[in-house]
């Protein structure tokens, strides 16, 4: 919990960079224009709260059992604490079990003079290579890495890596070694080269001289001196290379007075349990990644996670997508230019949630909430008796009287008609709309080209258009189920739904199913096989937002875990 209060613990260095982005109320940066309307939380030290692990600790063994380790510092000198003076070097042990000598990891994050150890090499040259490794928990940008050294020189041969993806693969972020030739032989990469990219993997020797020999430090600097730290907004790729959600510290050898004659004298554990490592402390200067879209990254209860107080009508932990109801436009990460923020869908009060369609969109489909066509915005679940991308329509067997608003919650009323000779009735004016077979104010005869009322059956051959008494509407031969209010227009065209295509409007347009409901979502054909080779057909609907492995979740569930699938465009899956 007290990590985010923590914020101001900032190294001075990294000042000019922090001023760039200290914004005001109204996301307007207030130094000199860098951030613009992205949006900002502050840095803080990311290291104090989360959970940290060694896979080797001075004073217990492997299995975590407490032991006794004899260790001596490289410098000499009284210091007044430590307890055995052995031929001139100063001593002392470790033990895990008792308080006052044990050095867990957990003291290179306490914010306190107490610090982790290593197992000193007496105990076996493996232990040159020992990993610290940090969780951070989630996300964060990552602008800097310190680390506070102890009782012992700084490492000789380290990486510093980071994973994002929660600790299963980690990457290189830094090389340090302690000579030129070791970077190019151990990581191959030039040595203290200049940096020309924003993820530029730098190996440095300076960090790995002997002196100091205790309380050394190493500053790493992941955002300073890269080409994009002067525009981190418009720098995806500096964005990337600050990500992580670990942290590992893999060191490689301990730093030895002899230099690479250490393998002569490592047998005499006089001299090995001189060499190990220790860390005071570890400071991380991060921040969440938010895109652009809060100010304030703050803990969320119950779960203690760090949130971003997403602005901009976005939402999710990092701001990284729409908050429901507003997926107009789609999301974008916020820019100098422009905050990119999400935009309401219009819905006319009947439905909480839309979803954004990029094929909606191109076809100029959706109102925004200013009244015009722009922006993909789909309304789920229309309540009220509406339908429609908008909610704008009213169902099947509903109308709205003129005059009615369209955000009325009870302005779709049902048709009166009989449900017998008409497919719904007319908005506004709430006329019924007869079937194709059926003609006269009340649907009461049979339409040209039908015969024997009520059942009015097609006479084989098809007549021409003739007027109807009811004005503009035309004897037409439709398909009434897949119609739209019109039926058909003066010149006896059939009106098709939405969806529906055909001369008669009897069949759904390609992309969409189930005629005459035909609906938008993709079809995923499955041919379900069992082990027995038995080989039967079904169709799975799949909703725009279904991914194929749920599909291929719902196949299990209807054919048992020896399915096995075939997915047809638009989906390919390899089974
Ligand atoms: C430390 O991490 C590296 C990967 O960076 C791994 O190969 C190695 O086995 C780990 N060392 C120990 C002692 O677990
Ligand atoms: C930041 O990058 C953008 C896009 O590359 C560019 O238009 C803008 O001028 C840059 N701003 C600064 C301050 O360099
Ligand atoms: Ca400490």
């Amino acid at each position: 919990m007290a990590r985010g209060m923590r914020g101001a613990h900032l190294l001075a260095l990294f000042f000019t960079f922090l001023i760039t982005l200290f914004v005001d109320a109204d996301g307007q940066e207030t130094s000199n224009g860098l951030t613009g309307f992205s949006l900002n939380p502050p840095y803080f030290n990311l290291a104090q709260g989360t959970s940290i692990s060694a896979t080797a600790t001075c004073g217990q063994d492997e299995s975590g059992t407490p032991r006794y380790d004899l260790y001596c510092k490289l410098v000499g000198g009284p210091t007044g604490v430590l307890t055995q003076n052995i031929q001139g070097q100063f001593c002392d042990y470790c033990n895990t079990a008792d308080p006052s000598k044990a050095h867990p990891v957990t003291n290179a994050i306490d914010g306190t003079e107490r610090w982790w150890q290593s197992p000193p090499l007496s105990r076996g040259p493996g232990y040159n290579e020992v990993n610290v490794t940090l969780d951070l928990g989630q996300l964060f940008h990552v602008a800097y890495v310190l680390i506070k050294f102890a009782n012992s020189p700084r490492p000789d041969l380290w990486v510093l890596e980071r994973s994002v993806d929660n600790g299963r693969t980690f990457k290189p972020w830094q090389y340090f070694a302690h000579s030129k030739r070791e970077c190019i032989e151990k990581f191959g990469k030039q040595p203290n080269a200049r940096i020309l990219n924003d993820d530029d993997q730098l190996c440095t020797t300076e960090y790995s001289r002997i002196v100091p020999l205790e309380n050394g430090e190493i500053v790493v600097s992941l955002v300073n001196g890269r080409p994009g730290s002067k525009n981190f907004t418009y720098s995806p790729v500096l964005q990337d290379f600050t990500k992580a959600t670990n942290i590992r510290l893999s060191f490689l050898r301990t730093t030895t007075l002899l230099g690479h004659l250490i393998s002569k004298a490592q047998r005499d554990p006089t001299v090995t349990r001189r060499y190990y490592y220790s860390i005071k402390d570890i400071s991380i200067g991060g921040r969440c990644v938010c895109h652009g879209h809060a100010q304030v990254c703050g803990v969320s209860s119950p779960v203690c996670r760090l949130q971003c107080e997403c602005q901009h009508n976005t939402c999710g932990e990092s701001c990284d997508r729409c908050c429901p109801g507003f997926n107009q436009k789609p999301w974008r990460a916020a820019t100098v230019d422009s905050p990119n923020e999400c935009h309401a869908c219009q819905c006319f009060s009947h439905a909480f949630d839309c979803y954004y369609d990029p094929e909606v969109e191109r076809r100029g489909a959706s109102l925004d909430t200013f009244g015009r066509y722009n922006g993909g915005g789909v309304c789920i679940n229309c309540q009220h008796n509406t339908a429609g991308v908008n909610c704008e329509r009213c169902l099947e067997g509903f109308y709205r009287p003129f005059g009615v608003p369209p955000e009325s919650p009870t302005g779709c009323i049902p048709c009166r008609c009989d449900e017998m000779t008409t497919a719904g009735c007319e908005m506004g004016s709430g006329r019924c709309i007869c079937k194709p077979q059926f003609t006269g104010e009340n649907c009461d005869r049979c339409a040209d080209g039908y015969y024997s009322y009520p059942q009015c059956i097609r006479y084989p051959v098809y007549p021409t258009t003739t007027k109807s008494p009811a004005g503009p509407i035309v004897g037409c031969i439709c398909d009434y189920r897949g119609t739209a209010y019109g039926v058909c227009d003066a010149s006896g065209r059939c009106l098709c739904r939405q969806g529906v295509e055909g001369e008669q409007c009897d069949r759904c347009q390609p992309g969409y199913h189930s005629f005459p409901n035909c609906q938008d979502s993709y079809t995923v054909r499955v041919g379900a096989k069992n082990f027995n080779n038995f080989f039967s057909k079904l169709v799975l609907y799949c909703y725009p937002k279904m991914c194929p492995f749920t599909c291929m979740n719902l196949l299990v569930l209807l054919y048992g875990a020896r399915s096995r699938a075939i997915f047809l465009p638009p989906f390919t899956l390899d089974t």
